[in-house]
């Protein structure tokens, strides 16, 4: 339409996928051949650059509007959230803003700042059954369980066990068992499995401790955006304490618009001052943003406590209900990130700040909590959906598969290695199992040691290469041993074999593939493109794995 302009933020997810919020757009743009010649638009693209397939959607969506007539209004921001993607995102906004007035005409100068997303209602007279408790979608979705179970639907499975898998040292990796009988959900080995964590009450009472908030007000948001197809950002009515256990994660650091909301608010100038300067555009000011906010991982609540003045709890008196101080902000935090339902990969989050604080993440902290009442016999409903993934094992159980999977890259490996026992069980013919697993010393991080040895005994695994990393004086890791088997490694290959990477995206997956690579060169006689090239080509045949993250 003339006169208006669509912006897409884009993330890319995984090995170069969509989010499966974005799957339908991702689908119509592939396969559509519609004319959006009256289509403004501008990309801001979300990704992380230690991935091989860095901001693939958000270029393929940028790319595929243009190509069917689009107008690019601006050109494609880019986020890189393994730097910092909040600076990325504000410079790419603040060069939009002038570039978008100029073409359609806007006074630049005028003030949006006022110009609220969202409209709030606070109810004083709705029954209990009508308020959302944490369920993502369906009002009593929870309390009422029907199928089919996804991650608008979550399937509410008891916990059967939760234990600690390090034998020692100050980390921590927990096995988790769900039970999931009755739930009809498909799950195969190698696919993730969501938790939907809440956040710990106690940091939610903190919250409305220092924002001078009632939590139990019960409370709508409404889009003032007549045509917006979302029309709350999260599940309405509900409560400030629901919202704030369920829909927003209140552990990351907060973001510069509700700092921004904080500096309005602070009653010493020189809190103000600061909290101006560490949300302004300026190089010191993201520097500082950087510095005292993300590296020093202060949360809301750290953020609120060390600059006391910012605190709303004895906010000016009257005003309508909705709007205190502490309100708004509430409301620009719950407002600000989506909850996000994506799986993560199972790494447990829990650290002490630069400033001294304990840090959990939302799904460590929740497990934690809950670890106690299960092994005590409690019964622990977890919220869980199924993600599905393309790591799959060959269907026939007579090709090799090679597997690289040191730490928590290990999860989908055992998996596999289970249903290969299943398959040697039943009768059926075995391919070569290898795996590679590494960790720091064999006392303390090699988890499930018993069982992984106890496959290569009874013939499951015909190799098992554990590299510990600190058992000795120099690093021996993962890639080390597989060069050193780099002859066998080949000769599998050539017979049809799978090859797996999994865990670490940063360093890890990189450098097996380097060895990967090297080894390739060696037996196969190649130069570097020609090994490039057969990798290519096993990932095209699906028999080049990955699933990695950092
Ligand atoms: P480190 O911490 O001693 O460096 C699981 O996290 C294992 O992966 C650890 O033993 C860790 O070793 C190791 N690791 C660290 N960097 C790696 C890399 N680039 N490649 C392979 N393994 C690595």
């Amino acid at each position: 339409m003339e006169g208006s302009l669509a912006v897409f933020c884009v993330a890319t997810y995984g090995e170069g996928d969509p989010t499966d919020n974005a799957q339908e757009l991702y689908d119509w743009l592939k396969n559509g051949d519609v004319d959006l010649s009256s289509l403004n638009y501008t990309v801001f693209a979300l990704g992380n650059k230690t991935y091989e397939h860095y901001n693939a959607m958000g270029r393929f969506v940028d790319q595929r509007l243009e190509e069917l007539g689009a107008t690019r209004v601006f050109q494609r921001g880019e986020g890189d959230d393994d730097a910092n993607i909040e600076e990325d995102f504000v410079t790419w906004s603040e060069a939009l803003w002038p570039a978008v007035c100029q073409r359609f005409g806007v006074d630049s100068a005028l003030d949006t700042s006022n110009v609220r997303e969202y409209a709030i209602t606070v109810h004083s007279d709705l029954s209990p059954e009508r308020v959302f408790t944490g369920e993502p979608l369906r009002l009593g979705s929870f309390a009422n369980q029907k199928p089919p179970f996804n991650s608008k639907n979550p399937f509410l499975a008891p916990i059967r066990v939760i234990r600690e898998l390090h034998k020692g040292g100050e980390r921590s990796c927990m096995h988790v068992e769900l039970d999931i009988a009755g739930s009809r959900l498909n799950y195969v080995a190698g696919d993730h499995l969501a938790l939907f964590p809440s956040n710990d009450p106690r940091l939610v009472d903190r919250v409305g401790e220092l924002l001078g908030v009632d939590l139990d007000t019960v409370f709508s948001l409404t889009s003032t955006d007549e045509a917006a197809t979302k029309k709350t950002p999260f599940p309405c009515p509900t409560t400030y304490r629901t919202a704030l256990s369920y829909y927003v994660d209140i552990t990351s650091p907060p973001r510069t618009n509700v700092l921004k909301e904080l500096a309005e608010y602070a009653t010493d100038p020189k809190d103000k001052e600061f909290l101006l300067k560490i949300t302004s555009s300026s190089d010191d000011g993201k520097h500082q943003y950087r510095e005292w906010v993300l590296e020093d991982r202060r949360t809301l609540v750290a953020v609120l406590e060390d600059l006391p003045s910012s605190q709303t709890s004895s906010g000016p008196p009257g005003g309508a209900p909705a709007s205190t101080p502490g309100q708004i902000l509430l409301h620009l935090l719950l407002t600000q990130d989506e909850p996000d339902v994506s799986p993560r990969h199972a790494v447990l989050i829990d650290y002490t700040t630069r400033t001294g604080r304990r840090n959990m993440g939302v799904a460590t902290g929740w497990l934690k909590r809950h670890q106690q009442k299960v092994q005590n016999g409690e019964v622990v409903l977890a919220p869980i959906s199924i993600r599905h993934s393309s790591l799959r094992l060959p269907y026939h159980s007579s090709k090799p598969v090679i597997m690289v999977g040191p730490g928590t890259g290990l999860a989908p490996f055992r998996g596999f290695i289970q249903d290969r026992a299943a398959a040697k069980q039943s009768g059926k013919e075995l391919g070569e199992t290898v795996l590679f697993f590494g960790c720091r010393h064999r006392a303390e991080d090699y988890i499930y040691e018993e069982e992984l040895e106890g496959y290569r005994d009874n013939g499951v695994l015909s190799g098992l290469q554990v590299a510990f990393s600190r058992d000795q004086a120099d690093k021996v890791y993962v890639q080390h041993l597989l060069r050193e088997s780099g002859a066998a490694v080949w000769e599998l290959l050539e017979k049809q074999g799978y090859f797996y990477i999994c865990g670490d995206a940063r360093h890890m997956a990189r450098d097996v593939m380097g060895a990967l690579l090297e080894l390739i060169q060696d037996n196969g006689h190649m130069d570097s493109q020609a090994a490039s090239e057969y990798v290519k080509k096993l990932q095209k045949r699906n028999r080049f794995l990955q699933d990695v993250w950092s």
